[in-house]
């Protein structure tokens, strides 16, 4: 027998407004758990935890440079990927494998980056935490329709992604909500189209941001739940002086890590429980609609790998692709003494000081970087990366086995890493409320109303700095494109242990208020604020708003 967990709510199949419902035990549960969304079970036989090697994304180097920019270029296409060993996953890649190839670039240059569409549905990419111009920021509806879709470069016809069928889809989105969850959308005729492009779109990343671990990822209007399942995620790295004049971990010893949970069929296919497999129309059944979490593990995508370390530091760059899992990582055993996790940046790269932790929690979208000196443990040992907030398999993440091999290791930690610029709330124009709820006729909400393409929520003056508070029912991670923020409060109290530094998403607990400053610079235009949780984004938990 399977068992099926209710991890987490019941609050969703009750309502907004649900949580004065609550038992005070089930909130403190779940308050513990931390955990939305609904387990998946795979069908398929599944691994030994700890038997596949860590596998480290490939870079991806530029096809061209020039004195300020350098030029790359990727293939969206079908792959099909040994995930779990001895079966294949037919999967969306960029450029044939999963994770999708690392970008790394210098601050100050600009990235050009060309994606070419040989999926055979829409894409729209997204750099999570770029500092982009509206017109590269990969909005829902900036389609790029597929090669093969008739079109010049393209191979034949996929009628099931032509245009007419994307509108009906979304037109029939509009009807899952219910109509007053997108005020605009009765049908097709106010659906905006977007700047679609034919095949390919090129996407230019000025590069005026410091360095810090961003990624890249499918954005399209009501799929990118299925579409981030299915393979569509990459690191895009910034680098710049100031990180590297630090002695920190290099080399071999700097990993990029990307969490992300799966399920698998007996075949080695990927299970999803979109309410229309065929994805002509968004979300996920009902039983799913707080969030899909797979019980397999995978890390670079593979399954609990584990990795041969020296007894030296490394910097591992903990990204949590999940499409709804927060995990609460912990190193076991823990070294004498605590602290194992020593942060050292966050989503918008490097703190001011080192934050020692024994465990980070991690929501989804959220990169957490932190030092692990494995030289503070006895050779031979194995240490498990664990996930304290999962359970049977899904509490198991990795495993380091610390080498008994004799190495140099000259890294250290700083006590100071940088200079931090602190936002002034004194200087804030406007304080914003933006609340995440459930609402019983609408889905997934901000202030009451399911996501429209073109409604803003908010249109704050380009240069000016202002205070965003988010409030919630239960578990939202909240995100904004364009600038990084800092947290000035949660609960109406101090910042919490992990929203030191810029940050470009924020957890948000059941019943919590998180206050955060941001200041919009650069670029004017469109861009997006949601939750991260990938079926509540599906289901129109998003905002648009314009910096003007
Ligand atoms: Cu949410």
């Amino acid at each position: 027998m399977r068992r099926r967990r209710f991890l987490g709510l019941g609050a969703a199949a009750l309502g907004a407004g649900a949580l004065g419902a609550f038992t005070l035990p089930a909130a403190a549960r779940l308050l513990a758990e931390g955990q939305p969304g609904r387990l998946l079970d795979s069908l398929a036989e599944l691994p030994e935890p700890f038997q596949v090697p860590l596998p480290v994304p490939p870079l991806l180097h530029p096809v061209r440079t020039d004195g300020t920019t350098d030029h790359y270029e990727i293939t969206q296409q079908v792959a099909r990927l040994e995930i779990l060993p001895g079966l294949r996953t037919e999967m969306w890649t960029y450029g044939g494998s999963y994770p999708g190839p690392t970008l790394a670039v210098r601050s100050g240059r600009q990235a050009v980056v060309r994606h070419r569409n040989e999926l055979p549905v829409p894409s729209v990419v997204h750099l999570h935490g770029g500092h982009t111009p509206a017109e590269s920021d990969g909005y829902p509806t900036d389609l790029i329709l597929p090669a093969a879709a008739g079109h010049p470069s393209g191979a034949g016809p996929a009628p099931a992604t032509s245009h007419a069928a994307l509108l009906a889809g979304a037109a029939r989105a509009s009807d899952l909500h219910g109509t007053a969850g997108m005020p605009g959308m009765p049908g097709t005729a106010r659906m905006p189209v977007g700047r679609t492009a034919d095949g390919d779109r090129t996407y230019t990343y000025p590069g005026r941001q410091r360095a810090a671990t961003l990624w890249y990822h499918d954005h399209r209007m009501g799929f990118t739940g299925p579409g981030i399942w299915r393979g569509l995620a990459g690191f895009h790295l910034v680098l710049d002086d100031e990180d590297d004049a630090l002695p920190l971990p290099r080399g071999d010893r700097d990993l990029p890590l990307m969490l992300a949970d799966r399920s698998f069929a007996e075949d080695g296919s990927l299970l999803y429980p979109a309410v229309d497999p065929t994805l002509a129309v968004p979300g996920v059944t009902d039983e799913y609609m707080n969030g899909v979490l797979g019980d397999v593990i995978l890390v670079n995508g593979a399954p609990w790998p584990r990795l041969e370390v020296d007894r030296a530091r490394y910097r591992l760059r903990l990204l949590n692709s999940s499409n709804a899992r927060l995990y609460r990582l912990e190193l076991d055993p823990q070294p004498a003494g605590g602290n194992a996790l020593v942060q050292i940046a966050g989503d918008g790269g490097l703190l001011e000081a080192p934050v020692a932790h024994d465990a980070v929690e991690i929501a989804p979208a959220e990169r957490f970087e932190v030092v692990v000196d494995f030289a503070r443990f006895a050779p031979g040992t194995s240490v498990r990366l664990v996930n304290r907030f999962g359970s049977e398999r899904t509490a198991e993440v990795m495993r380091f086995d610390v080498s008994s091999r004799t190495v140099t290791d000259d890294s250290t930690v700083p006590e100071r890493l940088c200079s931090l610029e602190r936002l002034d709330a004194g200087t804030a124009v406007a304080t914003r409320r933006f609340g995440f709820r459930r609402s019983r006729s609408s889905g997934w909400t901000i202030n009451n109303q399911g996501y429209e393409p073109g409604r803003a929520v908010a249109a704050p003056a380009l240069g000016s700095t202002e205070i965003w508070r988010f409030f919630t029912d239960v578990h939202h991670p909240v995100h904004l494109h364009l600038d990084h923020f800092q947290v000035l409060s949660r609960n109406g109290a101090a910042p919490g242990p992990y929203d030191a530094g810029w940050k470009d998403t924020v957890d948000l607990r059941p019943a919590e208020s998180v206050e955060v400053l941001v200041r919009f610079t650069d670029y004017p235009g469109t861009y997006m604020l949601h939750c991260h949780n990938l079926e509540h984004e599906d289901m129109a938990m998003m905002a648009d708003f314009v910096v003007e």
